[in-house]
């Protein structure tokens, strides 16, 4: 009888845990409880309550050695905002362009894509999607459908750097492809059920001339894996919810 008892119990106790990982769905972002200060640091509640995810597939580069990147993310949203929470681990941080809109991708940066209706499709010199390379200086910066890059202003970005570990704090305001470069854009109001696609990758370099490594939140198929400032198709599928 007694080991009946415990053995219950060790039941109960596993369904419960097995309970609680399954209520974590990937294709969901969750609605924050509270609003976010965009400081680089986790210092909402909202945010310890949040799942991490993975970034780490890699799509451009060679197999990378122990230390050299490891990165995950969080993300919440709210009626204003997507936000998002970086955690880096890259051993080198480098920014060797002064210039910011030349070849930014071959700096250390953090390139966020979205896609504000799930549409999919192409988005290279358009505004179907955006794909925002963040720079160490926390400016963003994506090709214009004039084919040249631009800086936007979508993002509010902090970074906290603490030896090779940098946590990035983003509040993202979501533009729909009526987007008109220079004129007057009001960005769209996230609701419940919304569906956007989006994933997040980081450019890391080194100690090289162009970037070493390219490594995202997404498993592409097929050679070309460099599809996302292109292609839209390959982003992920995500639903707001409460
Ligand atoms: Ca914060
Ligand atoms: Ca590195
Ligand atoms: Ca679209
Ligand atoms: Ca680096």
């Amino acid at each position: 009888m007694k080991y009946l008892i415990i053995f219950s119990i060790l039941l109960f106790i596993s369904c419960k845990n097995s309970k609680y990982q399954d209520q974590f769905d990937p294709s969901v972002i969750t609605k924050s409880s509270e609003k976010i200060n965009v400081n680089g640091h986790e210092d909402e509640k909202t945010w310890s309550q949040t799942q991490w995810r993975a970034i780490d597939n890699v799509w451009l580069g060679e197999k990378m050695k122990q230390g050299d990147f490891n990165g995950k993310y969080k993300m919440l949203w709210d009626e204003s905002y997507i936000y998002i929470l970086a955690e880096i681990e890259d051993d080198v941080l480098m920014d060797i362009h002064k210039d910011g809109l030349d070849r930014y991708w071959d700096d250390d940066c953090l390139e966020v894509f979205i896609d504000e209706d799930n549409s999919k499709g192409n988005h290279q010199y358009n505004h179907n999607a955006f794909a925002y390379h963040i720079a160490l200086n926390n400016k963003s910066v994506d090709i214009g459908p004039d084919s040249i890059p631009h800086y936007y202003n979508h993002l509010k970005s902090a970074r906290k750097t603490t030896g090779t570990k940098s946590t990035w704090e983003l509040a993202m305001s979501v533009y729909d492809n009526k987007y008109i470069d220079g004129g007057d854009n009001i960005p769209v109001k996230l609701h419940e059920n919304k569906e956007i696609g989006f994933m997040i990758a980081y450019c890391d370099n080194d100690n090289s001339d162009e970037r070493e490594n390219f490594i995202g939140s997404m498993k592409v198929v097929g050679d070309d894996k460099n599809r996302g400032w292109i292609d839209a198709g390959v982003f992920g599928s995500y639903q707001l919810k409460k």
